[in-house]
């Protein structure tokens, strides 16, 4: 079958300040550090059942890989439930509802006290610790983070296998005008090279990740992620602090965001068809014989 063609992640077991600045954020390389969570208390205390007795009865937001479609806003949860039930569900497994994006300082701040942020010259936000929750064979559509911060994104639990993609090979990934994610028909584990014959060219880095790994992806890195089995992850951010990105950021949080929320109540589906039927045309006129 074919696949997307990768290449695998370097991998370091451990790193200091001086080399990761150099050979990592300044050329805005990605790299998977094996030993940096080693030290945390949560390297040997964050699994399922740890979460689950710490913060079960919250009632958190689940969302699916349905597209949202109609008059709704861009994304919208599936369905709420209490976060033991949820974790339930996941260890059962398969399942493709999935927590993203949750506020660790506001919802589950006793985790705080299990993790640090690394001294490695990345300058961190440290108000926005979020976390990330997935079953077996949960798939997160190819994206990248629309803040374009520099991100440190550690998983415990299970595997979780993720592929990244430089900003530069956007113009292969059929792109959705206004958003930061491509087609929601994309089946990147089994690319459909026909209908989408960009992708043969796009070229990716592969990385599975384990219990305490920690990835850097660079900011506008894509990413696209399958777990291999339930697990959860925590992402520390750095914002950019060049001019370029920083007016980029702005312009995504505050213009892009809204202006697709806004067209999607006014025209609903006619939007995202319209949407979706143009990146399919442009992408592919270069591909036409
Ligand atoms: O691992 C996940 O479920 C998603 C992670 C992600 O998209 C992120 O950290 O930006």
């Amino acid at each position: 079958m074919s696949q997307i063609k990768t290449t695998p992640i370097t991998v370091v077991d451990s790193i200091n300040k001086a080399d990761f600045v150099k050979q990592y954020y300044k050329p805005q390389r990605p790299v998977l550090i094996k030993n940096l969570t080693k030290d945390w208390p949560a390297y040997k205390k964050w699994d399922l059942d740890y979460i689950q007795s710490l913060a079960g009865e919250q009632v958190v937001p689940l969302y699916n890989n349905v597209p949202t479609k109609g008059h709704k806003k861009s994304v919208v949860a599936a369905v709420e439930m209490k976060l033991y039930d949820y974790i339930d569900i996941l260890k059962k497994g398969p399942t493709d509802l999935r927590m993203f994006f949750y506020n660790v300082l506001q919802k589950m701040p006793q985790l705080t006290k299990d993790f640090d942020y690394p001294d490695i010259g990345l300058p961190f936000f440290k108000k926005l610790p979020v976390m990330f929750f997935g079953s077996k064979g949960g798939k997160v559509l190819a994206h990248y983070d629309m803040d374009l911060a520099d991100l440190m994104h550690f998983h415990f639990h299970g595997t979780k296998k993720v592929t990244l993609f430089h900003p530069n090979q956007a113009k292969y990934l059929y792109k959705v005008p206004y958003t930061v994610h491509n087609l929601e028909t994309i089946d990147m584990d089994h690319p459909d090279f026909d209908t989408y014959p960009a992708l043969r060219d796009v070229e990716g880095i592969s990385v599975t990740m384990q219990h305490g790994d920690a990835l850097y992806m660079p900011s506008g890195y894509w990413h696209y992620i399958t777990y291999e089995d339930a697990g959860f992850s925590i992402t520390l951010r750095a914002f950019p602090r060049n001019g370029k990105r920083l007016a980029k950021l702005f312009s995504n949080l505050l213009f892009m965001r809204n202006f697709e929320n806004i067209m999607r109540r006014i025209q609903g589906e006619k939007w995202t068809d319209y949407k979706e039927s143009k990146v399919l045309r442009e992408v592919n006129k270069r591909y036409e014989k």
